[in-house]
Formats: C-alpha cells, structure tokens, sequence
C-alpha cells in the first residue's frame, strides 16, 4: 500500500496519523477493507464493532475518545440510525461518518437526521468505501477538529447601542464572482464585530436584535449603509464600478421613504443605484404584503436590484418569490456546498438555477467552497458564485491585492 494517493499536506497527513477511528459493521470483510482503506491515510488507530450494541459499549467505556466513527447503517442488534440515536444520547465527541448500500435517499436523511441530533457529521458514502471516498471525509475531520469554535456570544441591546456608537462595527466584504466570465463583478458586504473572546461575529447575532428593536435596526443600517456606499465611491474612483450586497432586515420596508432616502445616500456617494443590491431573507419577509410590495417595486424603479437570500430555507421561498419583484435568487449555502457529492442538493440547485432563469432573474450561489461544486453550478448554468473557494469576507485593503491576484489565476474552468 502507498499514501501517494493523499492529496493533502504534511501538516494534514500528521494529523491523520493521530487520529482514532472506530468501525462500526456486522460484516468482517468490510471492517477489514476499511481498516486498510484507513491504512493508506496513515490512519492505525482503528477499533472494530459488529453491531451498534458493541459499538455504544467501546464509545462509553471510560477513557475511550473516538475523533471519527464510520458507521454502517443495516446491522443486527441496534441497527445505525438507533445507534446514532444512541450516540447523540451519550454526547458523543466524535465526528461520524455514515457507509451504506442503502440507496442515496436513505444515505442523506440519516446524515441529516444524525445532525439534527447534534452529531457532527463530515458526510457519508455509498459502500464500496474507497481512498477516493474518504480522503475528502479524511480531511473535513482533521479541520474541523481544529476549527471546533464556542458558540456565538448573545449580544444584549445596550452593547449594540455601545458599538454603533463607538464605531466598533467593522464590514467586510466577499467577491461575488460572474460564473461565464469568471470576472470579479461585485461583493456582499458583511457586517462584523470583532469580539475579544469569540474573534469575529456576526452577523446572527445582530439580526435578533434587529426584529426587536426598530430603532437599532435602522441604526444599523444606516452605519453600514453608509460605509459601503463610500467604499463603493472609493472603488468606482479607482476604476471598475463596483457592484455592493448588502443584507437587509425585512423591517426596514415598513418605512416607505425607503426608496427615495437610500437614492439619495446612494446619489451623495457618488454611486449609480444600478451598482447596489439589497438582499432580503426570505425568513424575515414580514406579513404586511402591500407595504413591502409598494416599497420593493419602487425600489426596483430607482435602479435597485433586489435579491431574495438564502433561497430554499426558512418558510415561504416560492410564495414570497412570486410576489416581490426580485431581480436575483441567492441558493442558500446549504445546497450549494457539497451539490456535487449529494444528488438532493444538486436537485435543489438545479431547480432554482432553473427558476431564476425562467423567471429573468440571476442566480447566484452562496457557499462554493470545492472545486467539483464550482464545476457543477457552472455545468448548470449557475450566473454568479461566492464561496470560500473564491475568497473570504475580506476588509477593503485586501481587497484590490486579491482582485488583481484573482484576475491572473483564478481557476481554469472560469476563464473564457
Ligand atoms: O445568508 P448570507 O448571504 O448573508 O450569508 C453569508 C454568510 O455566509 C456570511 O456570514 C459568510 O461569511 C458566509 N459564507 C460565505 N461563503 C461561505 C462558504 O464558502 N462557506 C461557509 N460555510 N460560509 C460562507
Ligand atoms: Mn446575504
């Protein structure tokens, strides 16, 4: 056997050998086969179980720490699913990845069933298992063991207030990428607070309070409205006009001067309203049909472009769709990251490419972070695509350094 397969770097390959992998299958020959499918990873802590019922015995067994369990779903005893079951139930720490026969549908819901029972799931494979097959699973354990973060913090009204007034919010901004021409052609801009222990958060956080409070709501819209119009001034400035996202909480259209307060700020900033979207969660598209509808369409006649966000999540994405004038469809990243490992994702992609399309819009999809992801939205007619693949939420001055690095080397399946 050789490790020459491994794709990944010495740093990586260190941390496979470190970790410890139990085998969860009533079959022997397949234990075996894993084993040696892990052996080509460098991978030798590995434990055996025949059944769930074992299994649970060896995860509770005290001192035992397990970083990532391969688990078989049809099994004597306690089959998989009551055994993830089981799992969540112990607070189990290790990451877990599910191997079955069973057919593509009944692998994805019991990934999904295992995260909604709060397991870390790096994602599951259709038996044979092979190195192709793993390594992916292989390295998401790996990272994210290292990227295992506390939960956000719970921010309270006064200490909004407090950052709002002190300036402490900072926006960062991600390259929204035009899919046919692989050309860099606008950002989202993401509002950010630095926070000292949890790093940088946002922007949940803010968005709870937004619904509470009209006020701080406003607020914050127009601090950060007002610091992207201007980066946008500085940007057009040196060249390119820029194209600026910025989420908006659905609130903000019962004010029915919006249209023409943000033409103004857009005016003053020396920015076309063409150059501005303004994204809206589907999630947080309030009740008052009329109103939105009045302030949306008039939105839209200025020159704004108006983007339901996160589309597929959340209650109402077809109702709300059809009766707002939006003008861009955002695939939320949830069905874009990993559409081409899962065919229910893809699905999901491929129908609200095709929506976006018949219906005039642009579809852009959120969360491309893979190589075979980008390949595929692109395969499928996808307009734009932001993702960690392309590029993190960055602050302005890394921004033009990436643009122009961007330009000479982005990937070759984007170039024309
Ligand atoms: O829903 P909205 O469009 O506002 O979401 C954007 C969020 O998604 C931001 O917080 C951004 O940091 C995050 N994000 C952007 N690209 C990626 C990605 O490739 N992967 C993941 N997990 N998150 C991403
Ligand atoms: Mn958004």
């Amino acid at each position: 056997m050789t490790v020459a397969t491994l794709d990944a770097n010495p740093d990586q390959q260190l941390r496979f050998s470190t970790l410890r992998v139990l085998v969860v299958d009533d079959q022997e020959h397949v234990r075996k086969w894993i084993r040696r499918t892990l052996g080509q990873f460098e991978v030798t802590r590995v434990s055996e179980a025949e059944d769930g019922r074992s299994a649970l015995a060896l995860v509770t067994e005290p001192g035992a720490e397990f970083d990532v369990i391969i688990c078989d779903l049809k099994m004597p005893n306690i089959d998989g699913v009551e055994f993830l079951r089981a799992l969540s139930a112990v607070r189990a720490q290790a990451a877990v990845i599910i191997s079955t026969m069973e057919g593509d549908r009944v692998l994805e819901t019991s990934a999904m069933f295992a995260s909604e029972l709060g397991l870390r799931v790096l994602g599951t494979v259709a038996k044979p298992l092979n190195a192709d097959k793993l390594r992916p699973l292989l390295l998401a354990a790996v990272e994210e063991s290292r990227a295992d973060a506390p939960a956000p913090p719970h921010i309270s009204h006064d200490t909004l207030r407090r950052l709002l007034t002190e300036g402490k919010l900072q926006v960062l901004y991600q390259p929204i990428i035009g899919m046919k021409s692989g050309d860099f052609t606008g950002v989202e801009a993401l509002v950010r607070w630095s926070h000292p222990a949890h790093g940088l958060v946002g922007p949940d956080v803010f968005t709870g309070i937004c619904e509470e409070s009209d006020t701080l709501g406003e607020w914050l819209l127009a601090t950060s409205l007002r610091e992207v119009l201007a980066f946008a001034g500085r940007w057009s400035t040196g060249g390119q006009p820029i194209h600026v996202s910025i989420n908006v909480h659905a609130k903000a259209f019962d004010r029915v001067d919006l249209p023409e307060r943000l033409l103004a700020e857009v005016q003053a900033a020396g920015v076309e309203a063409t150059q501005v979207t303004l994204e809206l969660t589907e999630r947080s598209i309030a009740n008052d049909a009329l109103r939105m509808l009045d302030v949306a369409t008039r939105l839209r006649l200025k020159g704004f472009s108006l983007a339901i966000d996160d589309f597929g999540t959340g209650h109402s994405g077809l109702t709300q769709l059809r009766r707002l004038p939006f003008d861009v469809l955002k695939i939320d990243k949830q069905f874009a990251n990993g559409a081409a490992q899962s065919p229910s994702k893809r699905s999901v992609a491929e129908a609200s490419i095709a929506l976006a399309r018949n219906l005039g819009m642009t579809s852009v999809a959120e969360g491309v972070q893979q190589r075979d992801d980008w390949d595929l939205l692109q395969s499928l007619g996808c307009d734009r695509m932001q993702g960690y693949f392309i590029a993190k939420p960055m602050p302005e001055e890394g921004l033009a350094a990436w643009a122009a690095h961007w330009t000479l080397h982005q990937p070759a399946g984007a170039k024309r």
